[in-house]
């Protein structure tokens, strides 16, 4: 079967056709800047109709929780504050092909499993430091996405209760400090209005001790991510992907603050395998999968 793999993400949207796990035309524009759902639906029709008709069925990886294939922003702000989308159905219609949909997180752990050397009965999370945080677990072979699809939505697990409110809702979780988007505001004290985690990360990089603080806060949260998640789900290994996951030196530093914890708290860590298409290689093998 020839997979149309979408990956639906707060920057970009990216298409790809995919069989046999090999990625065959490929075509990337950006996520609409308003972010109403007409706006979303005009750029997937003219992003996915073309390429439909050499597909046999659609397997979508988006930002957010999917639950029976409507897309619910967790964090809204990072879809331009749309919080509602029922994906499946409009994709389904406009294609006219069965069309499956998991989170962007999940399905990119899914591709970094495949890509692992060992397997069979290994317990990983990947985890993406990015726009927000998200996360993907593989639980001794098996992706979990779970009921609700709200499994891996580990970025939004408890980093500092007395931490800034996150755009879920919750007061301190990993994303409202980690994530690029929480680099660039906690920056804009030092750096100015409108200062972005790229550009903290450079001043990082050239040796500024505000900008050093910022992103030590970050590496230290997703160690402590990595620690919890170990500590609950027997991990193996941790991948380690996105922007800031896979920026110069910030794995170095996550390791460095994961070296202070006792070795029970301690997974092999490693830079994410699969690069800007785990989710659309990722989305297609789980597509694969669920159809044998
Ligand atoms: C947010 C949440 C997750 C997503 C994660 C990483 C939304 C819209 N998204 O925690 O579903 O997996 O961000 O997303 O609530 P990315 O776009 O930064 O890769
Ligand atoms: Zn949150």
């Amino acid at each position: 079967k020839t997979y149309l793999a979408v990956d639906i993400g707060g920057t970009k949207l990216a298409a790809a056709l995919i069989s046999q796990g090999l990625i065959i035309e490929r075509e990337q524009i950006s996520t609409p800047s308003s972010q109403s759902p007409e706006a979303l639906s005009d750029a997937l029709a003219a992003l996915l109709v073309p390429l439909a008709q050499k597909a046999d069925v659609v397997a979508v990886a988006s930002t957010g929780i999917i639950n029976n294939g409507i897309l619910h922003a967790l964090n809204p702000a990072n879809l331009g504050g749309l919080n509602a989308f029922p994906l499946q159905a409009v994709i389904a219609e406009m294609t006219g092909l069965e069309t499956v949909v998991i989170n962007d997180a999940q399905a990119a752990a899914w591709a970094e499993f495949q890509a692992l050397e060992e397997q069979s009965s290994t317990s990983m999370a990947f985890i993406t430091v990015s726009t927000g945080v998200g996360a993907g677990l593989v639980n001794q072979g098996n992706l979990l996405v779970g009921a609700r699809g709200i499994a891996g939505h580990a970025g939004h697990m408890l980093a500092d209760p007395t931490g800034p409110q996150c755009g879920c809702g919750r007061i301190g979780c990993v994303e409202s400090i980690a994530s690029g988007t929480a680099i660039g505001r906690e920056g804009e004290a030092f750096f100015g209005k409108e200062t972005t985690g790229y550009d903290v990360y450079q001043q990082f990089l050239a040796g500024n001790q505000d900008a050093e603080r910022i992103v030590r806060r970050s590496a230290k949260a997703i160690a402590n991510l990595i620690a919890d998640l170990t500590i609950s789900l027997d991990l193996d290994v941790v991948t380690l992907g996105g922007s800031v996951g896979l920026a110069e030196g910030y794995l170095n530093m996550v390791s460095e603050y994961l070296e202070a914890q006792p070795a029970v708290y301690r997974p092999k860590v490693i830079p994410a395998q699969t690069g800007a298409d785990a989710g659309l290689i990722g989305v297609a093998s789980w597509a694969a999968n669920q159809a044998t």
